[in-house]
């Protein structure tokens, strides 16, 4: 197409390749370069193109249409006329490079003519045109040269197309893949990412691979229309008025839902009509809705102080089937006629807010109390909708007279070998004022078959004329103007042998003292923190007084010979007074088993009973047999009671009071939460009560945990597992520490007992502290399962166990003061004690808990 010469460089400049015009089989003219040399050897004819820009490609096509003499139909031309010709190229940044060495060519091909023809007839128009087509990687400049050398052939060079292919700009699947080169070998194949169509958004990565010839392959992800908008021949258009899309991934647009509409093209939800709505969990597809009509026919039955509430469903529920109670509103009318809250003490079953059902039994309310009541109904969209009374019913009662409620506790603060002061607490719901108290006893032995009864105006009661060492069970019950409220539960108590009946008293009156000084110096005692556990005057005068007659607690194995300790301290029972039932148990020795046992002279009771199993050697003998040893010297409510000891036949037995409810952590863990903060007070109490009654005796436990203490069927804890050598070898709890080849539980030791043995009463108030933790926790595992490395570590880095859930501060400070490090710190069971009878006395301050608890173990 070029209208004047090519002007190629030809080399040599005359005599090889010329341009030359000639007319194509239509007559019309065209430029050629020829050459036809065939009569001459060694031709060496060179025709360079003028520079090509590569434009990016990588690989280019070159089209060569040409015509060529066949050699034979020359004449005279043997051995010097050739039929092909070769190609090459040079890659070059230059467009205008004047000479390039024939070296700096790379050949392409050597290119022969399909077809020849053996004569050039221009006359006749007839032309035998070749048209061969070579490709080539151009990648490493701007562009390149071509060439054609010649060596002695006759040939007309009519066309020369350089070209490269390209992916052309594609959509699918609503993503856009621009025209794209291809790549520079021919099998390359050149990743693309695609760009999603407008209103469209990526479903997953679009891509698609541009083949070397030019074709897409394998398409990959895609995009979908944007919400509002759906798809239509491989474009996004709006949803018309009417319908919507409200998530890209749906199909397509929708017809608006029922009471909701849409006005503009492109909707993404419908908008509710006016007094209907949609909740904020509502999906777009829902139809709009409204809030539900008040409830109907709201009745009340009033019994005594509860109150039974029944209503029927709102009329229109507003075309939702999520109505519910959300709240009972509740008020009681005092005196001064202004509405007060409940307060949150009033129970509602089954419950007071998100109510299902239609029916609520509201108890727990003051006797003689004006009650309004409250009910309102709402359904999902009753907060979008803003409305409020227009929903709600109530109805006012008036509460009748009620009896007390049970007494919660009952002490006893005075106790010798025929008598027992009792005192306890006004009942949490007195309902009226108390007029009188009843108070039923029996013989424990005696079940209820005799009971007698006491009546008094005051919250204490001296019972005389009682057996002494016998247990006996109290109920107390509390009379107003409107009868008499329930019995309590049972609380047991013994009287004493005598010989610690002066203790008691001087006991007695130390905590009536303490308790005369409490209330004196309430505001006083509350300013005291450390110094509470320091030796007080009190403490001093009753060790003053008590030390005389304090009985001290025998080691047996002083004894030279075993069985003189065994049987001064322990009864010997004939075999055939005991009748086996069950096996309830493994100790470290044999069996344990529970029975009963007959005594001559008194009643059958139930009992537990080790056994020592056969094969035992002489130390084994001993050592079980030194339980019994020191049990026997024991006589107190809280440790568990030997009954006597078999030893005149095989196998041994040590027979001791049975415990219905065996040891405490596992009852704990079977109950778990079951108990009011007040019930678990009073098992530490107990287990405080008997462990003071062991450091009375100068008796340290070394092995003081909820698994040693057994529960009986009143849940009176006592203290049990004694023994020496086996104290700590049979606890599967303890472990050899690093330093000394002693066994020891650590987690529930003292770190001084850990580290230098040093086992005295405040290390077992230390365990206690760990008792304490285990009790309110339900039985949960001390320092859960870290290691006892660790446990040791962070003790001594000061960390001690958190408070359990629930558990009042109170009684947490109670475990941190048994978990001081200096022993001296620590309170004494006898302050121990003195502290949990006050809390039990005073119910109100085991209600406080912390309003944050931390959830690591706190630093001391
Ligand atoms: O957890 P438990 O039920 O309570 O299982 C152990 C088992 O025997 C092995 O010691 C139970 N056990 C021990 N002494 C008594 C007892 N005096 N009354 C009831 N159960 C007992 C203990």
């Amino acid at each position: 197409t070029v209208p004047g010469e090519l002007k190629w460089a030809a080399s040599p400049s005359e005599g090889g390749w010329e341009e030359v015009s000639i007319m194509d089989e239509k007559n019309i003219p065209i430029r050629t370069y020829q050459v036809c040399n065939v009569l001459e050897p060694n031709q060496n004819n060179w025709l360079r193109t003028d520079w090509i820009p590569r434009s990016g490609a990588q690989r280019v096509y070159v089209e060569v249409k040409f015509t060529l003499r066949d050699c034979n139909s020359l004449p005279g031309v043997t051995g010097t006329c050739k039929e092909t010709f070769n190609l090459y190229y040079h890659e070059s940044n230059e467009d205008r490079e004047s000479y390039i060495k024939e070296s700096s060519f790379i050949k392409v091909d050597t290119v022969a003519a399909d077809e020849s023809f053996t004569q050039v007839d221009v006359g006749d128009r007839i032309m035998k045109l070749n048209t061969e087509v070579r490709d080539v990687k151009v990648t490493t400049r701007k562009g390149f040269y071509l060439a054609f050398q010649d060596v002695g052939a006759c040939i007309a060079l009519v066309s020369v197309r350089v070209f490269y292919k390209t992916c052309p700009l594609t959509i699918r699947n609503l993503a856009t893949f621009p025209d794209t080169i291809t790549g520079a070998d021919t099998s390359s194949l050149v990743e693309v990412r695609g760009s999603c169509v407008n209103q469209s958004e990526e479903r997953e990565e679009p891509k698609m691979y541009c083949g070397a010839d030019g074709e897409w392959l394998v398409p990959i992800g895609g995009c979908f229309c944007s919400p509002g908008y759906e798809e239509k021949g491989g474009a996004c258009k709006a949803c018309s008025a009417g319908f919507y899309k409200a998530k890209s991934s749906d199909a397509g647009c929708f017809k608006c839902p029922p009471h909701s509409h849409s006005v503009r093209d492109g909707a993404t939800v419908c908008d509710c009509h006016s007094g209907f709505f949609r909740a904020d969990s509502d999906p777009p597809s829902m139809a709009c809705t409204q809030p539900p009509s008040a409830p109907q026919q709201l009745i009340s039955v009033v019994n005594e102080t509860s109150v039974v509430l029944e209503w029927a469903p709102p009329r229109r529920l507003g075309g939702r089937s999520d109505t519910n109670y959300p709240r009972m509103g509740s008020g009681s009318i005092s005196s001064s006629q202004l509405c007060l809250p409940c307060g949150s003490d009033v129970l509602f079953s089954p419950g007071q807010t998100g109510l299902k059902t239609s029916r609520v039994v509201v108890s727990e309310l003051r006797a003689h109390t004006h009650y309004t009541f409250i009910v309102h109904a709402r359904n999902g969209v009753s907060q979008a909708s803003g409305a409020g009374a227009a929903q709600s019913v109530s109805v006012s009662v008036t509460t009748n007279q009620a009896a007390p409620s049970p007494v919660s506790s009952i002490l006893a603060i005075d106790v010798t070998r025929h008598s027992l002061s009792l005192s306890w607490q006004q009942p949490d719901r007195p309902n009226g004022v108390i007029l009188e108290y009843e108070v039923k006893f029996y013989e424990k032995d005696q079940k209820e078959r005799s009971y007698r009864i006491m009546r008094t105006f005051s919250r204490s009661v001296d019972v005389t004329g009682l057996n002494p060492l016998t247990v006996y069970v109290f109920h107390v019950r509390a009379r107003t103007a409107a009868g008499y409220g329930e019995f309590s539960a049972p609380f047991e108590f013994s009287t004493n042998s005598g010989i610690h009946a002066v203790k008691f008293k001087i006991i007695a009156r130390m905590l009536s003292l303490v308790f005369f000084i409490c209330v004196l110096n309430l505001h006083h005692l509350c300013l005291i923190r450390r110094s509470k556990y320091s030796k007080t005057k009190q403490d001093s005068e009753e060790e003053k007084h008590l030390n005389p007659g304090v009985k001290i607690y025998v080691d047996p194995f002083t004894y030279e010979d075993p069985d003189q300790a065994i049987h001064e301290f322990a009864k010997e029972i004939d075999v055939s007074s005991i009748h086996i039932e069950k096996v309830i148990g493994m100790g470290e020795f044999g069996e344990v088993c529970s029975g009963r046992l007959r005594v001559q002279g008194k009643r059958e009771i139930y009992v537990a009973i080790k056994s020592l199993k056969a094969g035992y050697s002489d130390k084994q003998r001993r050592d079980f047999l030194s339980e019994a040893s020191i049990m026997g010297q024991f006589d107190h409510p809280n440790i568990i009671r030997l009954e006597g000891v078999v030893t005149r036949c095989k196998p041994l037995m040590i027979i001791t009071e049975y415990m219905e409810n065996g040891s405490l952590d596992a009852f704990l863990r079977k109950h778990d939460g079951q108990f009011t903060v007040i019930q678990l007070v009073g098992m530490l109490r107990g287990i405080a009560s008997g462990m003071k009654y062991l450091s009375d005796m100068s008796y340290v436990h070394r092995d003081l945990a909820a698994r040693n203490i057994l529960v009986n069927s009143n849940l009176v804890c006592k203290v049990s597992d004694f023994g020496l050598s086996r104290v700590l070898e049979d606890d599967p709890e303890a472990a050899y520490t690093t330093r000394v080849r002693r066994k020891i539980p650590i987690r529930w030791t003292a770190p001084e007992a850990i580290t230098y043995r040093k086992f005295t009463t405040a290390s077992d108030v230390w365990s206690y502290g760990i008792v304490m933790w285990e009790v309110v926790s339900y039985g949960e595992r001390p320092y859960w399962d870290m290691n006892n490395q660790d446990v040791i570590k962070a003790i001594e880095e000061g960390y001690r166990l958190p408070a359990p859930m629930d558990c009042p501060v109170v009684l947490h400070q109670l475990m941190l003061d048994c978990w001081e490090r200096e022993r001296a710190e620590r309170p004494t069971f006898s302050q121990i004690l003195n502290m949990l009878d006050k809390l039990i006395r005073n119910p109100g301050t085991l209600k406080t808990t912390p309003e944050e608890r931390p959830a690591e173990m706190l630093l001391v």
